[in-house]
């Protein structure tokens, strides 16, 4: 039987993990994957997080017994207080229902789970993405049979947000279309809405009744300031939409591997929004059960033990102050040398764009012959991670792309 079953890709960003181990020139840069690295191209542990495992691992009654189904209490809670802030109304209204979940994937494909089983506003269930958009967006929304579109996002011209072009779309969609968002940090393209555009994206999807999905992978982590990073999720809450929240712990506490990360529905504003809330936690719970049981402890632990602790928090704080000020760093690092060198071309976006990405504007072609004449890795569509670059390979890069734009 098995003999039918197709051959399929390799995952891109892996494929290309896999090509820069393969390459023993030691002057090889990695520029794919989105995972922060420390001036020596070492994954960094933060220390934080070796404190919240001191303490874990001292903890004599500590075991290894099965979570609930919605995961560890004191870390679900201390999530909504981290998005929403501690003195939501919608937490004080109890309109919200949080499941722990296999880090933000996990949390995305729970939220796409129970809209394909429940959503009914829309006939077609229609899930549009941001162009660009992160590529796991469209396996995991179709995995579940929900059909998408894109709304227009990068402007190639400005390398910027095109704006009127996602607002028009917006106008366009039918209602009850689910739109996914990313909540901050865009990925791939460093390129998020300012605080006013985000006004007027919650104005004309509360106009077009349109529901929220935010992505949020990146909190802390793009400006260093949580509640900065957050002020989207915030405004859409305020604006009283029913919506839904992914979150990841993978990158801000740097939990890749350990899946930390939560799934969270806020129910609209409503007399019966609290019984509304408790129907959907009873769905969630189904759902969880009959995927995964429940969720694994260890990462959960680690963040709840951060989150829960003021002096660790605050500590907290100051790491993701390390890691987005080395890549802010770099960014500046990487546009002076490229300006310095008098690259074709204008780099004031390298600078402009925040997060973990930069979108170059290299073409394919040239990220090719990057890779085959000077060892540097990164995606196809001229995406870097901005945490592979330091001080030790930035001028070395910066050469490079000036070279592949000149021959
Ligand atoms: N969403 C976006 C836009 C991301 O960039 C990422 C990570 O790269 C995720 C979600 C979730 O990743 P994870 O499942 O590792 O938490
Ligand atoms: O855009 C990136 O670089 C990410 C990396 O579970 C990644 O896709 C890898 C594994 C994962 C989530 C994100």
């Amino acid at each position: 039987q098995a003999d039918t079953v197709p051959q399929a890709p390799e995952d891109p960003l892996f494929g290309l993990m896999a090509a820069y181990r393969r390459d023993d020139d030691p002057k090889k840069v990695d520029l794919g994957i989105g995972a922060y690295r420390d001036n020596n191209a070492k994954p960094w542990v933060l220390p934080v997080v070796k404190k919240a495992d001191e303490i874990i691992r001292k903890d004599p009654d500590l075991n290894h017994e099965y979570l609930p189904i919605a995961g560890l209490a004191e870390f679900t809670s201390a999530s909504q207080k981290l998005l929403l802030g501690a003195d939501s109304p919608a937490l004080k209204e109890k309109r919200v229902t949080s499941l722990q979940t296999i880090s933000g994937t996990g949390a995305l494909h729970l939220g796409a789970l129970f809209l394909s089983k429940f959503y009914r506003t829309n006939a077609k269930r229609t899930v549009y993405f941001s162009n660009p958009t992160w590529p796991n967006h469209f396996q995991v929304f179709s995995n579940v049979n929900l059909e998408y579109q894109q709304y227009p996002y990068f402007s190639k011209e400005t390398r910027g947000l095109d704006f009127d072009g996602f607002i028009k779309t917006l106008k366009g969609a039918d209602e009850g279309s689910i739109i996914v968002l990313h909540a901050c940090a865009h990925n791939p393209t460093g390129v998020d809405p300012s605080q006013e555009q985000w006004k007027e994206i919650a104005k004309v999807m509360k106009e077009r009744k349109l529901f929220p999905f935010l992505d949020t992978a990146y909190q802390g982590f793009a400006s260093g300031d949580l509640d900065r990073d957050g002020w989207a999720i915030r405004h859409f809450v305020e604006q009283g939409f029913e919506l839904v929240i992914a979150q990841s712990y993978a990158k801000n506490f740097g939990l890749y591997g350990e899946r930390a990360g939560c799934f969270h529905f806020i129910t609209a504003p409503s007399s019966d929004a609290e019984e509304t809330t408790k129907r959907v936690a009873s769905q969630l719970a189904i759902l969880q059960r009959s995927e995964i049981s429940n969720p694994p402890a260890y990462g959960a632990r680690v963040a709840s033990t951060v989150l829960n602790n003021p002096e660790l928090f605050a500590q907290w704080k100051e790491d993701l102050k390390t890691m987005s000020g080395r890549i802010i760093d770099m960014r500046k690092a990487l546009r002076s040398k490229l300006e310095e060198l008098g690259t074709p071309g204008t780099w004031n976006h390298i600078t402009e764009q925040i997060g973990m990405f930069s979108f170059t504007g290299l073409t394919e072609k040239q990220v090719l012959k990057l890779r085959e004449d000077s060892h540097v890795y990164m995606t196809k569509n001229g995406r870097i991670s901005m945490a592979g670059l330091n001080t030790n390979n930035v001028d070395y890069f910066a050469k490079a792309v000036d070279k592949a734009l000149r021959d």
